[in-house]
């Protein structure tokens, strides 16, 4: 059964959910319906839902939640304000992709606040699916988008702290360490290095129809160039008017080797629910290097056709955001490792 009442009342006083649990992670038949990776999320979704709400399209909900995150400079890991690579460059990543099959990707794009919005563009105004670094600038300059300094004062000061060390060992598991479930996220990563804060997005509008995007700033103090799987097609974000749609957050290096998002997709398609396709992704890759996935975070989220939806993590301290008729809820996502 769905403790759908005790979830609203006590969402943030959740016990710890063990990985054999049923019922959080798996709600059913909203329409519109909108998710987001990470408490975040939510004020993701409000704005998505002023377009949803009006039976409109769920790409523009998508494009106008995913822009929120990607203005907030709090957010270390998405848009302005993100960490910048370990040269002190903020390079954003982001991809979108339609009802249609279509699909927009940016990878390496600096100086541009809304990188969703030009990877939408790079969709619709030409014949590619990806422009990268200076070509994605180049592209976003001649459409009217501004160039702009993206690198806070509070992420540079974090970025000359790291350089004293220089250090590449990203902290992949941080929320295992100050995991306090009787507080609210963002307190669950107190003083950390957000690595995990990438915003994915999924929506299914009125019309039936699905779209999603994805956008970050990648792994903070990652070598230039470095890109992951948030704008990578198939890899962090996946969508199918016929099935469903998913999208990943965490160490995008192992979810491109197993092509994550479709893969949750594809299971979808062979029957499971978007909880147990997101589960049996995290299952294969916790099995194909399990030292590693001890020490990283992946989380999936997933929704289908009909508007149920589900989630699944290597390492609990996941969490997503969801906004229907029905609902207006940040839940805990279940984890492999407890
Ligand atoms: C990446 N998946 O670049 C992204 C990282 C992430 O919050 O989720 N960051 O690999």
């Amino acid at each position: 059964m769905i403790r759908r009442d005790f979830l609203k009342n006590s969402l943030l006083t959740l016990p710890a959910i063990s990985s054999t649990a049923t019922s959080i992670n798996e709600q059913t038949g909203a329409k519109p319906l909108v998710v987001s990776t990470w408490d975040f999320g939510k004020a993701a979704n409000a704005e998505a839902w002023k377009i949803l709400h009006n039976k409109g399209r769920a790409l523009d909900a998508i494009e106008q939640g995913a822009r929120v995150t990607e203005a907030d400079e709090s957010n270390k890991t998405v848009g302005y304000g993100g960490y910048p690579d370990r040269d002190g460059r903020v390079t954003l990543d982001a991809c979108i992709m339609d009802e249609n099959g279509n699909c927009g990707s940016v990878m390496c794009l600096e100086h541009i606040m809304h990188p969703i919005s030009v990877a939408r563009l790079v969709m619709e105004k030409t014949p590619h699916v990806i422009l990268v670094g200076e070509g994605a600038l180049q592209f976003a300059l001649a459409n009217g988008f501004k160039k702009e300094n993206l690198l806070t004062p509070d992420s540079e000061k974090a970025w000359k702290e790291w350089l004293k060390k220089s250090q590449y060992n990203p902290i992949m598991n941080i929320e295992n360490k100050s995991y306090n479930q009787n507080q609210p996220a963002p307190e669950f990563f107190p003083g950390s290095i957000d690595n995990h804060d990438t915003i994915g997005m999924l929506a299914l509008d009125a019309q039936g129809n699905l779209s999603g995007g994805c956008t970050t700033s990648g792994m903070a103090f990652k070598m230039h160039g470095r890109v992951g799987d948030s704008p990578v097609i198939g890899a962090g974000l996946f969508v199918d008017n016929e099935i469903g749609a998913a999208t990943s957050t965490g160490v995008g290096e192992e979810v491109i080797k197993c092509v994550g998002s479709h893969l949750v997709v594809e299971y979808m398609r062979q029957g499971y629910s978007p909880r147990e396709a997101c589960k049996k992704v995290v299952e294969r890759i916790a099995k194909r290097d399990p030292d590693k996935a001890k020490n990283i975070q992946i989380g999936f989220l997933a929704i289908d056709k009909n508007g149920n939806y589900g989630a699944y993590a290597l390492q609990k301290g996941f969490s997503y955001a969801v906004k229907s008729d029905k609902e207006e809820i940040v839940i805990p996502g279940e984890s492999y490792f407890n």
